[in-house]
């Protein structure tokens, strides 16, 4: 057994990028010593069923079920069900496969019948044999608002229906004053070795998680054990709209930025090698700087970067 095997690590998750990594923390340690914090301001209710798409993404990629070529829903999927839905004149810009269906159905029937969303994704992960825990940010409903010139409209209507293309003012997390983090949240940001921030939008993955109340204050007491992964690597993102949102807001698209987001609870930020010049602008925000391949393309890649963060 290596030591990388005996440690525990909370990671804090979105959805497409942080499974990268994640699937490569699995690897590279005792999958039963991770426990992995989603975000859930990407939930809707469509057609009456409550969808969680981080979760699901988390899930999915872990239990080795994900459809490989978008990163969400299920390997070899069809959308039977949806375009029956589509002959009712209903909205069909959210891509409900007919596998993925099942999963939907059955959370939102455990949360009619009483059950939190914590217990609907500890039932999920079981079911689909998945060896780390999986925790919802929280058991209540935070929306993730977007503030654009077109109005305010949910995120995943901003994402999806309208291709990210209207321009954003601000995000709000609807309901984030009156929610508490999930049951196991704080304590699993308490207890771990290493937590670790996966390269996930900072403003719509990760701003969510660390808006809950008490989440941020638990990060910044653990500051020295807190690695944050960059998703931002030569001014780009590495999945999705990040690098536009960043300058939208003026925030600006580079590592830096993000760091700057993350400084008050980080203690090792991780660059890419081609944002190395970045590194002392990094270092002067009071967090150290490690300096790793951080595009993962092959599950090798994501094994690798999963053992560097685990040694550092
Ligand atoms: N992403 C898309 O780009 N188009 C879709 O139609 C879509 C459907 C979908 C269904 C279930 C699910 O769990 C995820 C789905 N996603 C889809 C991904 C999701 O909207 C986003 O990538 C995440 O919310 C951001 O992490």
């Amino acid at each position: 057994m290596t030591p990388a095997r005996k440690l525990t690590v909370t990671a804090l998750a979105g959805g497409i990028g942080a499974s990268k990594l994640l699937l490569g923390l699995y690897g590279a340690m005792d999958p039963h010593a991770l426990t992995v914090i989603v975000n859930t301001g990407d939930d809707i209710v469509l057609h009456g069923l409550k969808i969680s798409p981080d979760l699901d993404i988390v899930t999915y990629t872990l239990a080795g079920v994900v459809n490989p070529a978008t990163g969400w829903g299920m390997r070899g999927e069809t959308f039977h069900f949806l375009k029956r839905l589509g002959i009712y004149g209903r909205e069909i810009w959210f891509n409900l496969g007919d596998r993925d269906l099942a999963t939907h159905i059955h959370r939102t029937d455990l949360l009619a019948h009483g059950k939190t969303l914590s217990q609907a994704a500890e039932s999920i992960r079981h079911a689909l044999g998945v060896k780390s825990r999986i925790l919802p940010m929280s058991d209540q409903p935070i929306p993730t608002i977007m503030e654009t010139r077109d109005g305010n409209m949910h995120f995943q209507e901003y994402l999806i229906k309208h291709r990210t293309e209207p321009g954003i003012r601000g995000i709000h997390f609807s309901g984030i004053k009156q929610a508490h983090a999930a049951p196991g949240v704080l304590e699993a940001i308490c207890d771990a070795d290493r937590v670790i921030i996966c390269p996930s939008n900072p403003l719509i993955s990760i701003g969510p998680i660390l808006a809950v109340p008490r989440v941020r204050e638990q990060l910044r007491a653990r500051k020295e054990s807190v690695i944050a992964v960059c998703p931002i690597v030569g001014g780009k993102s590495l999945k999705g709209p990040s690098d536009k949102m960043l300058i939208q807001l003026g925030c600006g698209s580079s590592a830096s930025a993000v760091a700057k987001l993350y400084a008050d609870f980080t203690g090792t930020f991780v660059i890419d090698r081609r944002d190395s010049s970045q590194e002392p602008a990094i270092r002067a925000l009071g967090m150290k700087v490690a300096i790793l391949p951080t595009v993962m393309k092959t599950y090798a890649d994501k094994r690798r970067l999963a053992r560097a963060l685990l040694a550092l």
